[in-house]
């Protein structure tokens, strides 16, 4: 299943239709699909179901800015050739049922397992934004968001990328819980109105949703001797849930937030941090572990809870029982991991199991030559994010499975040697390596050249059975993350080097040294 956008043109009747309740990020990829059908000279009307029209503040401010009359129904519509759903799939709970000839989705959220999808069907659940998808599919079809079609040069910004831009911004948690590259290449690429964009981001709240978070505020749980606060405020704009959580964390001494509200099926939540020994992506992950998903930045996440899963998990469905649920896992986070600074702590190698690195070819690049001089790396590796300054002395390496890591010329020159054989990126996404100084996540696999890490090093290594963070030596503000499975690892010529291999990567890497001579060395 897949669609273009010129898959669609064949139609001349066709009505867009998003989920009931539309958020901004529906009606602004609502509107870049009609912005396309009206570039192929077709008017398509937008519509949508639910129990009201549109009446959030910053949505009708939307409406009138991109010029769209989207027509709320409540009960029957005509039939229409091609029926498009955007930002939701057809035939969903959330999707007021209208019949049509044909039918296309697209979206980008999960697929569920019962949910049949047409043929002309594009949903990328891993995407932040349907508008990054609008955004994608105007782009195959050769068409620049920031360029308007009635004015090809005008540097202007366009209606339709800060709408889009918008989307995803409110999709997004502010951009703060994005993850996917396409999303960040949307976010940096968009030409937007930073006046608009400011208005409709400032429009956001009205007087009542003010007076939720001034009650949520209020009832504050402060856990961990106040080191984590947990709030669990009324039905709301998820919007309204990171908003709570930014004020939250401004408390003095705290170091976590974490703010949710429950509805009928999910709950939503925003986590914040600001302390090196917690990452809100990863604190996000854990605590929705097996129940949702949560993710997003180091200092700002979100994510969900689902009904169905808490209820498996025996978790009861109240406000008591979820507010438990959480505390919970807070205080199992906070206990239950061990934080080892590199460079302070020597690792007492006595009882850990020699291993050998198997020669592997696996590919890299010197940082220069992705980057100037100077400039600030981000590197997510699987163990987490690490920074680097792009210097002559800075290699990356991609590992395996494509994993990129930063390693220093040193180090790099002892246990790899180049080879000339042409190399073959094995990973399955693009690396993800993001320049600071411009917000790109750089270009990287075609400059990547092979080279083989030399087998015969050797490192002491043990399973670890409990969660371990790592601040390595060369970057003490990000820690590496292991958890049980993965191995933590020590040189064995430097036991102040410490380091975690993931779990999956190790026996694809290292053997183990049974012969005690070696051992001996
Ligand atoms: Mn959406």
């Amino acid at each position: 299943m897949s669609l273009k956008l010129k898959d669609l043109t064949k139609y001349k009747d066709v009505v867009i239709q998003c989920h009931d309740n539309p958020d901004a990020d529906a009606i602004a990829s609502a509107y870049a699909l009609q912005w396309y059908f009206k570039q192929q000279g077709t008017d398509a009307t937008i519509v949508y179901g639910g129990l009201n029209p549109i009446s959030k503040c910053n949505l009708v401010l939307l409406t009138r800015y991109i010029g769209i009359q989207a027509k709320h129904i409540k009960k029957r519509f005509r039939r229409p050739e091609l029926l498009v759903t955007v930002d939701c799939q057809y035939g969903e709970r959330n999707v007021m049922h209208l019949n049509a000839d044909h039918v296309a989705v697209i979206d980008h959220h999960q697929i569920r397992r019962d949910q049949i999808l047409p043929e002309l069907s594009e949903v990328r659940s891993n995407y932040g934004s349907c508008s990054t998808v609008l955004y994608e599919l105007l782009k195959a079809e050769g068409y620049d968001i920031n360029v308007n079609p009635e004015n090809k040069a005008s540097r202007e910004p366009t209606t339709l990328a800060t709408a889009l831009y918008y989307g995803l911004s409110t999709d997004t948690d502010g951009f703060s819980t994005i993850n996917h590259p396409s999303d960040k290449d949307l976010r940096d690429y968009a030409n937007y109105s930073e006046l608009d964009f400011n208005l409709l981001r400032n429009s956001n709240i009205s007087e009542e949703e003010l007076e939720i978070a001034a009650d949520a505020l209020k009832s504050t749980y402060y856990g961990n001797g106040s080191n984590y606060a947990i709030i669990g405020a009324k039905p709301c704009d998820p919007n309204l849930l990171g908003l709570i959580a930014d004020m939250l964390l401004e408390v003095n001494n705290l170091k976590t937030c974490f703010v949710y509200c429950i509805f009928e099926d999910y709950v939503k939540f925003s986590v914040r941090s600001c302390v090196k020994e917690v990452r809100a992506n990863e604190l996000a992950d854990y605590i929705s572990s097996g129940l949702g998903g949560g993710g997003g930045h180091i200092v700002k996440a979100g994510g969900k809870l689902d009904r169905e899963l808490l209820e498996e998990a025996g978790v009861s469905y109240t406000k008591k029982g979820v507010h438990n649920l959480i505390i919970k896992r807070f205080d199992d986070y906070f206990s239950n991991t061990k934080i080892i600074y590199a460079g302070d702590y020597k690792e007492d190698t006595s009882k850990m199991q020699l291993y050998r690195k198997i020669d592997t070819p696996v590919g890299y690049v010197l940082s220069t030559q992705i980057a100037k001089e100077g400039e600030r790396l981000q590197v997510r590796t699987l163990e987490g994010d690490v920074d680097v300054t792009a210097s002559e002395d800075t290699y990356i390496l991609f590992g395996v499975e494509g994993e990129p890591y930063p390693v220093a010329r040193k180090k790099f020159e002892k246990s790899y040697t180049l080879s000339k054989k042409r190399y073959t990126y094995p990973g399955k996404a693009r690396p993800s390596i993001l320049n600071y100084s411009n917000s790109k996540i750089l270009d990287v696999v075609k400059k990547i050249r092979m080279c083989i890490a030399s087998g015969g090093q050797t490192i002491y290594a043990k399973k670890l059975d409990e969660r371990v963070k790592i601040f390595p030596k060369w970057d003490q503000n990000h820690y590496y993350l292991g958890v049980p499975g993965d191995y933590l690892a020590v040189r064995s010529d430097d036991p102040y080097d410490l380091y975690i291999i993931a779990g999956r990567i190790f026996p694809q890497t290292y053997e183990e040294v049974t012969n005690t001579a070696d051992k001996a060395e």
